[in-house]
């Protein structure tokens, strides 16, 4: 049993299903597992310059020959030089964060890349497709990391009834549940990021994956919204100082700005306490460290069997 969708056939990928681009998580090695099982793996270029992005390129091209992508977190400082570079590595998919991209879409299609950028609104998702995206991840703000307003249960129906072009739904998705759920919301198909956090491959430090596991529904928090970009992080010592620091209102944003620097760092290479655990409203569903591929297939097989029995439901 499988679910085909738009998306499947206009990537060439076996299963509807991204893992995202996450900042300091997402490399070659999560990458290319995710594609080598059938999805859509995504390197990230966070924050990191040319060399870096390149060599992950390289690395995980040794890994996979199918199909991945690069996710362009646009807020970079080296956003222009990494758009340059996944044309002249001919990357086959790019996703954008964190901002509008409409400056590299035009020569990214020129050059065949697939153009998927995340949006937070149907606002965006519309601007998106006018420019020619070859389809868009709706993101709700139940995901890890930075967040927009909308949730993702009014989201996707919103801008899978506004576009034409295939919809992924983002945000509280880590099980075959969320996957047919999308589906039922009208989505081609699902990006998550959570689960792929507890993936054998992921080569985040044993703490973060061990406090996902432990994470609980209402282990997570909102924090940045005083500085113009709010993100999602399990509850720590850090995210709590954080908020405190912005609630506080004789404390200036640029030392709370300061007290964030290199936080997501010290989560994910060192496990630090002071770290930044970005993680999504889901975490708590997510309570076991499996190959990705195990991840995907059971996602999978129990979305097919939850929608084969759903018209169970059903009295003609
Ligand atoms: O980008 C993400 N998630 C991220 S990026 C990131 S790195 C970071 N680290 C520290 C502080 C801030 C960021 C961690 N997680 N998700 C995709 C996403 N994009 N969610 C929301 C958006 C978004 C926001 C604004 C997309 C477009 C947008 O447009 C603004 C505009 O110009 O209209």
């Amino acid at each position: 049993m499988i679910i085909k969708s738009r998306i499947c056939d206009l990537l060439g990928i076996k299963y509807p299903i991204f893992q995202g681009g996450m900042a300091w998580v997402s490399e070659a090695n999560l990458a290319s597992a995710v594609s080598e099982a059938g999805g859509l793996g995504l390197i990230s270029a966070m924050n990191a310059n040319v060399d870096y992005v390149a060599a992950e390129i390289k690395k995980c091209r040794t890994m996979t020959d199918k199909p991945f992508g690069v996710n362009i977190m646009l807020m970079s400082p080296f956003a222009d030089d990494i758009a340059q570079l996944v044309i002249d590595e001919k990357v086959p998919v790019v996703t954008t964060g964190a901002g509008m991209p409409s400056k590299y879409i035009g020569k990214w299609l020129e050059a065949g890349i697939k153009v998927i950028p995340v949006a937070a609104s149907v606002a965006f998702a519309l601007r998106m497709q006018s420019m020619g995206a070859t389809a868009v991840v709706a993101e709700g703000a139940e995901s890890g990391g930075h967040v927009g307003e909308m949730n993702t249960m009014p989201l996707v129906p919103q801008v899978c009834d506004a576009l034409s072009i295939p919809v992924l739904a983002a945000g509280g998705i880590a099980d075959g549940r969320g996957v047919a759920a999308a589906f039922m919301l009208g989505a081609d198909g699902v990006q998550c990021g959570t689960r792929f956090l507890t993936a054998t491959e992921c080569k985040i430090h044993d703490n973060y994956k061990n406090k996902i596991v432990a994470a609980h529904d209402i282990d997570t928090i909102v924090t940045g919204k005083k500085l113009g970009h709010p993100v999602r992080s399990l509850k720590t010592v850090f995210s709590r100082k954080f908020s405190q620091m912005e609630n506080n209102a004789n404390v200036p944003s640029e030392e709370i700005e300061k007290f964030g620097t290199g936080a997501l760092r010290k989560a994910t290479q060192e496990g630090d306490s002071m770290g930044c655990y970005m993680a999504g409203e889901i975490a708590g569903l997510v309570n076991k460290i499996q190959p990705a591929k195990e991840i995907i297939e059971e996602m999978m097989q129990d979305a097919c069997n939850l929608m084969l029995k759903a018209g169970d439901l059903v009295i003609k």
